[in-house]
């Protein structure tokens, strides 16, 4: 049987690739493997203990917060804080960042952008969600994270990475040297590498739009959800639609089997719906180390300059020439 490599084995065995790092990057990836269990045990008995549904109150996004959103943010938030490699973190389930006062914290190297459970909506109906971290060296030089520490572009993140809680939990995680995958494995509570140096194939058959939009797409986005519905066995068409409304497990799967996924400006988000700094981004620069295209449809989403730690942008990414056709139509007709 082929040597099993767990994730810390595989994170010290890459501490290499980052000469300066006094292991605390290491420490970090690890704390998050560690919180990412603790939240897969709540999420596989959710159905069985009181811990579904809504916590009776909204985030900033105005979505109503799920007791497990709840849950994994603090959860999450703990095992920052604890580490000491984090001065600070902001979140899908915080209105504003938090900086760690914690004198073991407060002058930590990085900060963290998260988000704890996305998808959650989907947990009463025992669909995948997941966790999408993002990480940054700080900015500021002492004492607690400032807000200049979050507001970073894309192309600045030391790492990123996703833990997909589904058939199987996985994290998958990439420090800028390419995309590993790593698989939990219950019997022994370890992540073990299943996937490594993931790549996603250049072209495919899946899109992942959630056409219930159409109406209010762009011109361009409405001829290509057109054009894959045409009948061309040359090109593989028609495409086939694959959209499970859990970002992590639509554009999981798109990086194994190949596909686009888009959630651009609608009328309901004029803006797209995810967000730049704890959704976009970390999976930006997984798909684009994986070898995919990541962009609003008309700039790299990881150039965009942030403003503010909640904003929403247009995200069209995915295989390399599945996006550059739809990209060819936006410029075309839009
Ligand atoms: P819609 C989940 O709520 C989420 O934030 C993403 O995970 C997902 O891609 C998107 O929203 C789904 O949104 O409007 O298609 O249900």
């Amino acid at each position: 049987m082929s040597q099993v490599k767990t994730l810390n084995e595989f994170i010290l065995d890459k501490q290499h690739d980052f000469p300066f790092a006094s292991g605390e990057l290491s420490r970090l990836l690890s704390d998050i493997g560690v919180a990412s269990k603790i939240i897969n045990q709540e999420i596989n008995k959710a159905g069985l203990v009181n811990i579904l549904g809504a916590a009776g109150n909204e985030n900033i996004q105005g979505e109503e917060q799920q007791l497990l959103d709840v849950f994994a943010d603090n959860k999450f938030i703990n095992a920052f804080r604890s580490g000491g490699e984090v001065c600070g973190i902001a979140s899908e389930e915080n209105d504003d960042f938090l900086p760690f006062e914690n004198e073991s914290s407060r002058n930590g190297k990085y900060v963290v952008t998260f988000d704890p459970l996305d998808g959650s909506s989907n947990i009463d109906v025992n669909v995948s969600v997941g966790t999408i971290f993002s990480i940054y060296r700080r900015i500021s030089t002492e004492g607690p994270a400032q807000l200049e520490d979050f507001l970073q572009k894309g192309t600045e993140q030391v790492a990123a990475g996703y833990v997909i809680y589904g058939s199987s939990t996985m994290l998958v995680y990439t420090t800028g040297k390419g995309v590993n995958g790593f698989t939990l494995d219950p019997g022994i509570g370890e992540y073990c590498l299943s996937h490594p140096n993931m790549k996603a194939p250049e072209d495919g058959r899946l899109y992942s739009f959630n056409e219930g939009n159409y109406n209010t797409f762009s011109t361009g986005l409405q001829k290509y959800c057109d054009w894959v519905k045409e009948e061309d066995a040359s090109t593989g068409r028609p495409y086939s639609c694959r959209y499970i409304a859990s970002m992590v497990a639509d554009i999981h799967r798109n990086l194994i089997k190949g596909g686009v996924f888009c959630y651009p400006a609608t009328a309901g988000s004029p803006n797209g719906k995810l967000r730049l700094l704890y959704e976009c981004n970390p999976m930006a620069f997984i798909v684009e180390q994986a070898g995919g295209i990541a962009t609003t449809g008309h700039e790299r989403i990881m150039e965009i300059q942030p403003t503010e730690l909640h904003q929403r942008v247009p995200a069209l990414m995915g295989s390399k020439n599945m996006v550059g056709k739809v990209l060819e139509m936006i410029n075309q007709y839009d």
